[in-house]
């Protein structure tokens, strides 16, 4: 059985395109997975923190057959290929970041793992990308995709390439 899952692509340091790049392709090599859409790359100011770069980022839509706990390795494991180093700065620069927004209609409250993602509906970065890709989308609260994406300010936020653009 597989699940229909959203994960955020983020990356402010060491050619943030280059990041979101070879991500997505390891994405589409984790076992049992298959990168199914993806948004375009979007350009967006910091949350958190301003003294740091800008942000690239991007979401997109797969197939697994993981379970949620092992799609979490598997993503953590990406990060760490990428440079990741964790810090204990909160919201810092980072090379990659890999958040799993979605995982089918389930809401999960482990240690490890919250889904969905605890600042989906708040981030304009994740909301406008996932829009893109999800418009008839449905969080398991209820709310619509299309809805906060009306709503949310873009606070700069611009599509910098389209999907086409950057997913070879
Ligand atoms: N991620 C953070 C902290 N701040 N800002 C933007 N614009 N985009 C991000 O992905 C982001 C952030 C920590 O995960
Ligand atoms: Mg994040
Ligand atoms: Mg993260």
């Amino acid at each position: 059985m597989s699940t229909l899952c959203y994960i955020a692509l983020g990356s402010n340091l060491n050619a943030p395109r280059a990041q979101l790049v070879s991500a997505r392709k390891a994405l589409s090599d984790v076992a049992n997975t298959h990168v199914v859409a993806a948004s375009g790359l979007y350009a967006s100011r910091p949350m958190g923190p301003q003294d740091q770069p800008d942000y690239l980022n991007a979401v997109v839509a797969i197939e697994t057959e993981l379970e949620p706990l092992s799609l979490l390795d598997a993503t953590q494991a990406i990060e760490q290929q990428h440079g990741r180093v964790r810090k204990k700065e909160r919201w810092g620069p980072r090379t990659l970041d890999l958040d799993i927004l979605l995982f089918g209609q389930q809401t999960l409250d482990l240690p490890r793992l919250c889904v969905p993602h605890y600042g989906l509906q708040e981030r304009e970065f994740v909301v406008l990308p996932l829009a893109e890709i999800a418009p008839s989308l449905v969080l398991p609260n209820g709310v619509s995709v299309a809805q906060l994406a009306n709503q949310i300010e873009r606070n700069g936020l611009y599509r910098r390439e389209t999907a086409q653009q950057w997913v070879s």
